[in-house]
């Protein structure tokens, strides 16, 4: 049977160095609780993404959840549902009310003229995505912020080493939360790390991730466990030393997907944004059935009938989850809507091969103007 193409793979380094990592921890036995590889990480990360602060984790949800909490944040937050179920619950989890704003329908983040009309007198902060890695209007959303004297927390999950006019994206709003998971650019395994300014509140998140705990006898927090453990550590001290070159591998299989679907009739593609360095991430394509001819299930469908399995991100949009029993009105968020329903994310990673991208594309042409819709 021929093997399935999943919409990610794994990065890993070679068994021999990722032994070698570890190899040293059979003679310590120091296995977590901020060890010497999480010290090393935390410093090659600092020096690879040139930014001053940066706390690691387990994941990139508890990097949101203990960022709202270092910041002690009440009220309602203002974000966008089209994410992973990570962003939304992070602040329901934080007892916070999320006010949906929009996206807009280039690159999909939040649309930064919608953010106002939301503010109330309850409004403690913004939480916007970099969706895809493709990042938010993020000067337009700190004029809003000091204006109204809200929190920004990005969720970063998606942007490991993209760049905005040169600094890294960690570097704006008060924190960026990123995520390490098994499926990202950038690897721990599990894990997460949040890029802030505010020392105080490195110091709480900190503390949060470890218990509370100040010192041996001092407890002065309810904190939780989110702690990298060393294995965690020590795949990402290998991963980084690969990591420019994985890059740029994907960017080799992204630009393959564009020179076959870039100007196809009713199929739009991920923007190149300007001044941005991108990471390549994911590659999303919005299917408009009434000009292909093919709906988004339809494509979905048949790729995956050939063993390609694409995947619906962000399907369905966090605002209609059943967890939230219709709390929310997803028609206030249509842009959002109408791009969730019609998004299907083509499978990506470094090692995909060109001519698997070309047969991809194949089936996903061979579906134009399959039938005409009114
Ligand atoms: N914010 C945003 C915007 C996020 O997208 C995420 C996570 C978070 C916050 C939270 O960060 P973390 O707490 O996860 O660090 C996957 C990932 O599990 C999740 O991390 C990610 N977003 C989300 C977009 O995708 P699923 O449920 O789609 O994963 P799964 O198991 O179906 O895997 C997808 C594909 O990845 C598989 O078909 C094959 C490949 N894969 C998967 C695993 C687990 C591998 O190659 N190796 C693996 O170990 O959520």
């Amino acid at each position: 049977m021929k093997e399935k193409v999943l919409v990610t793979r794994s990065s890993m380094p070679q068994l021999e160095e990722y032994i070698e990592e570890i190899s040293d921890i059979w003679e310590t036995h120091w296995l977590t609780n901020m060890g010497s590889k999480h010290k090393k990480l935390q410093e090659e990360l600092r020096e690879y993404l040139g930014i001053e602060n940066i706390e690691l984790l387990t994941n990139g949800h508890m990097a949101l959840e203990l960022s709202m909490q270092a910041m002690n944040l009440k009220g309602e937050v203002i974000t966008t549902p089209f994410t992973f179920a990570s962003t939304t619950h992070a602040i329901v989890r934080n007892g916070l009310t999320p006010v949906f704003c929009d996206i807009n329908p280039i690159d999909f983040t939040i649309d930064t003229s919608k953010i106002e009309a939301l503010i109330t007198d309850k409004t403690c902060a913004i939480i916007p995505v970099h969706v895809y890695g493709n990042i938010c209007n993020v000067e337009e959303i700190e004029r809003i912020a000091k204006k109204y004297g809200l929190k920004v927390i990005y969720d970063a999950a998606h942007t490991f080493g993209v760049r905005y006019k040169n600094n890294c994206i960690g570097s704006y709003g008060d924190a960026s939360c990123f995520s390490f998971h098994a499926t990202k650019v950038f690897n721990t395994i599990e894990g997460g790390a949040v890029c802030y300014k505010d020392l105080d509140f490195g110091k709480a998140l900190y503390r949060l991730k470890n218990f509370g705990i100040k010192d041996q006898e001092t407890v002065d927090g309810v904190g939780a466990n989110a702690k990298m453990n060393e294995f965690c550590a020590a795949m990402g001290l290998c991963n980084l030393k690969h990591i420019d070159e994985e890059i740029n591998k994907r960017k080799q299989v992204v630009e393959r997907y564009r020179s076959h679907l870039l100007g196809v009739e009713g199929i739009q593609l991920n923007p190149i944004q300007k001044d941005v360095t991108p990471n390549y991430s994911y590659f999303p394509i919005i299917i408009n059935e009434k000009v292909f001819g093919s709906t988004r299930n339809e494509v979905f469908e048949r790729l995956a009938s050939e063993g390609i399995v694409a995947r619906k991100y962000f399907y369905p949009l966090t605002n209609t989850f059943d967890c939230f029993h219709g709390q929310f009105d997803s028609s206030l968020t249509p842009i959002a809507l109408h791009i969730s329903k019609r998004v299907l994310t083509l499978p990506l990673y470094a090692d995909l091969n060109l001519e698997c991208v070309d047969n991809i594309c194949k089936i996903i042409l061979s579906m134009k103007n399959n039938k005409i819709l009114d």
